[in-house]
């Protein structure tokens, strides 16, 4: 990985600074260690994580050099519970600079899934440390799946997930993706505070495929169904249930039925 490309196109905070490692258990925890200790916008970058983790402990597969695995440090004057928020800042983020380098027509999948139709091609892992009721630090961890051919992937995703090769037919550059996403970052993250707020979630409302569905979303011991008809200010689903009921949801798995 040529860390010197990247840093030669990013503009702003967000990625000024970036560490790179060939090998790691998980960039988020390089990027959780070092989160009270280093200044907002520093960025973790691996070749090859060993325990590459999802949501609620799962797995993130993360072979060697052909993929991008990222985490930025980020310490945002938000609540403990706009981490939803903070993860679907990110999505936006990196589906229109997937968008821009690719061409591909990536969606966001609600909460943290970049789509092409009904295939994952990448994933979105936020983390916070809170005392006291404030954020102290809050991690963006990115995986996204590049330069893989389909056949190569382990059987467990090959029937859920895609690649940029996959989709495009050829290789793209780790590099400029990866300097697209922390540019558009840069753009995006001052606007979770304030009114500004709007113009991220109106985007995102763009750029997902979730809302006008129904779905089903498995939240903890519990399973909705219902319409997924919007997201609320704090980025929480707003499903309407077949009682008539509106539900919001702060996180979950989310299958999209028709
Ligand atoms: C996610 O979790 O989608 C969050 C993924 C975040 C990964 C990044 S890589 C850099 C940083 N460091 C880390 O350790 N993590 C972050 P979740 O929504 O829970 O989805 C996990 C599920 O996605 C797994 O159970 C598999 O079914 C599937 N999966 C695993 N590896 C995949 C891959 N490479 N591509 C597509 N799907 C995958």
């Amino acid at each position: 990985m040529r860390i010197e490309d990247i840093k030669a196109k990013v503009k702003g905070r967000i990625g000024k600074e970036i560490f790179f490692y060939e090998t790691v258990d998980s960039t988020n925890t390089i990027a959780s260690d070092l989160a009270e200790k280093t200044q907002e916008g520093v960025t973790i970058l691996a070749d090859c994580q060993q325990k590459g983790r999802g949501r609620l402990g799962r797995l993130w597969l993360s072979p060697r050099g052909i993929n991008i695995y990222m985490s930025i440090i980020l310490r945002p004057d938000t609540e403990p519970k706009d981490t939803t928020l903070i993860t679907l800042m990110a999505a936006v983020a990196c589906a229109l600079a997937l968008r821009r380098v690719t061409g591909i027509a990536i969606t966001i999948k609600w909460p943290n899934d970049l789509m092409v139709s009904d295939r994952k091609i990448g994933g979105i892992l936020t983390e916070m440390k809170t005392s006291r009721g404030k954020v102290v630090s809050a991690v963006i961890g990115i995986g996204i799946n590049v330069n893989g051919d389909l056949n190569s992937f382990p059987e467990e995703i090959k029937g859920i997930a895609t690649s940029v090769k996959n989709e495009t037919g050829k290789p793209f550059s780790r590099e400029r993706i990866i300097a697209e996403i922390l540019n558009e970052m840069n753009r995006w993250y001052p606007l979770l505070k304030g009114t500004a707020r709007e113009a991220l979630l109106s985007e995102w409302k763009h750029l997902t495929s979730t809302l006008g569905k129904e779905v089903m979303v498995i939240a903890g011991q519990e399973t909705f169904s219902g319409y997924a008809e919007s997201i609320d200010n704090e980025g929480l689903l707003l499903l309407r249930l077949p009682s008539g009921e509106l539900k919001s949801i702060s996180s979950g798995d989310l299958t999209i039925l028709r």
